[in-house]
């Protein structure tokens, strides 16, 4: 029985020179992770449920549970000495870490309750994070420091609160899954060395959109449909809630696709702390991510809250999606 702590030192080992801090920052989003369950475990009875009544920098109207698990991550990980700001889809601004607590050398983007929409019906929500090593040569932080593009992550990972809580994450040495033991408050290894098939199992896409598709995309539904008779059909997924769909795919080899339309000419994922953490885990794993002509990896950031088309998943698949919406 491994738990993630002592996963995470046995990690560090291999890296003689590592100062600590990067397994600090994950022991200390285990944590948050497990503060967040027990809010989203409990938010049909505590009366978490249901709108704060105010919007977010997306103009969405933000969750309780949305408000709570964004306050939950800054003030876990704001005091460890080990960041110098923070990202969070539900700020507007980068977050500056408090003068009368000391900076370190990385940088935390994050998704506190991603498919936060999806909290009233019980569907499962995740929280999303990415970590990237300071550039910039003050103490603090700066908007530099943020925009980075994803292959520069040294860390990323994710939660889903689901039928079981599980923690995925990947430092660049492969991707490993811990499931939360709630009577032990652990999580412990439960899902070393995570691969995803070469060939997906299922399409995970909000056909409601194909009427603003572009031809190129509508033709590489069909054919993952079945529809053309190059290969047979993919099993259609789609939950609303991209980590819960992400995940499904990961373990069982698929295709998530949130394709460019016409209402949303970026896509509406956000790069920095959604496509490129699930990038980052999805290559380590053996799997690939676009935006149709690019690898979201390699996309030069110029805004915190930026939108990418992205199409992730089993290689073979996404290898294909690059070839037909590039061929255009
Ligand atoms: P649509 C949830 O709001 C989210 O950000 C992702 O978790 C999810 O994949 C996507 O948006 C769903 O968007 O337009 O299909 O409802």
């Amino acid at each position: 029985m491994v738990t993630i702590d002592r996963f995470i030192i046995e990690q560090e080992h291999e890296h003689p020179g590592a100062s600590g801090a990067l397994s600090g920052i994950l022991t200390d989003l285990a944590l948050a992770a497990k503060m967040i369950a027990n809010k989203v475990r409990s938010a049909g009875l505590a009366d978490v449920l249901g709108s704060a009544g105010q919007e977010n920098v997306q103009g969405e109207v933000q969750q309780k549970l949305d408000v709570l698990a964004n306050e939950t991550v800054i003030k876990a990980m704001d005091h460890g000495g080990r960041l110098c700001c923070m990202g969070s889809e539900e700020e507007e601004d980068l977050i500056p870490i408090p003068d009368r607590f000391s900076t370190g050398p990385y940088v935390l983007l994050f998704d506190p309750l991603d498919g936060s929409s999806n909290i009233d019906v019980n569907v499962p929500v995740g929280t999303i994070f990415s970590i990237l090593p300071k550039r910039s040569s003050g103490p603090r932080g700066t908007l530099e420091d943020a925009l980075q593009p994803g292959r520069d992550q040294v860390a990323a990972g994710y939660v889903i609160y689901g039928s079981s809580t599980m923690l995925v994450y990947t430092t660049g040495q492969g991707v490993h899954g811990f499931t939360l033991d709630p009577l032990l408050g652990e999580f412990l290894l439960s899902h070393p060395d995570i691969r995803i098939p070469e060939h997906g199992k299922f399409l995970s896409v909000n056909a409601a959109y194909e009427q603003h598709w572009a031809e190129p995309v509508r033709g590489l539904m069909r054919r993952c449909r079945g529809l053309t008779g190059e290969r047979e059909a993919m099993n259609v997924r789609y939950v609303g809630s991209m980590v819960a769909d992400f995940h499904r795919n990961l373990l069982a080899g698929g295709l998530f696709a949130y394709p460019a339309n016409a209402k949303s000419p970026s896509g509406k994922l956000r790069l920095m702390y959604e496509c490129n953490p699930l990038a980052f885990i999805c290559e380590q794993a053996g799997g690939a991510a676009t935006d149709g002509s690019r690898r979201i990896l390699d996309i030069q950031p110029t805004a915190l809250h930026q939108r990418t088309p992205i199409y992730i998943g089993s290689r073979a698949d996404v290898e294909v999606a690059s070839r037909m919406l590039s061929a255009g």
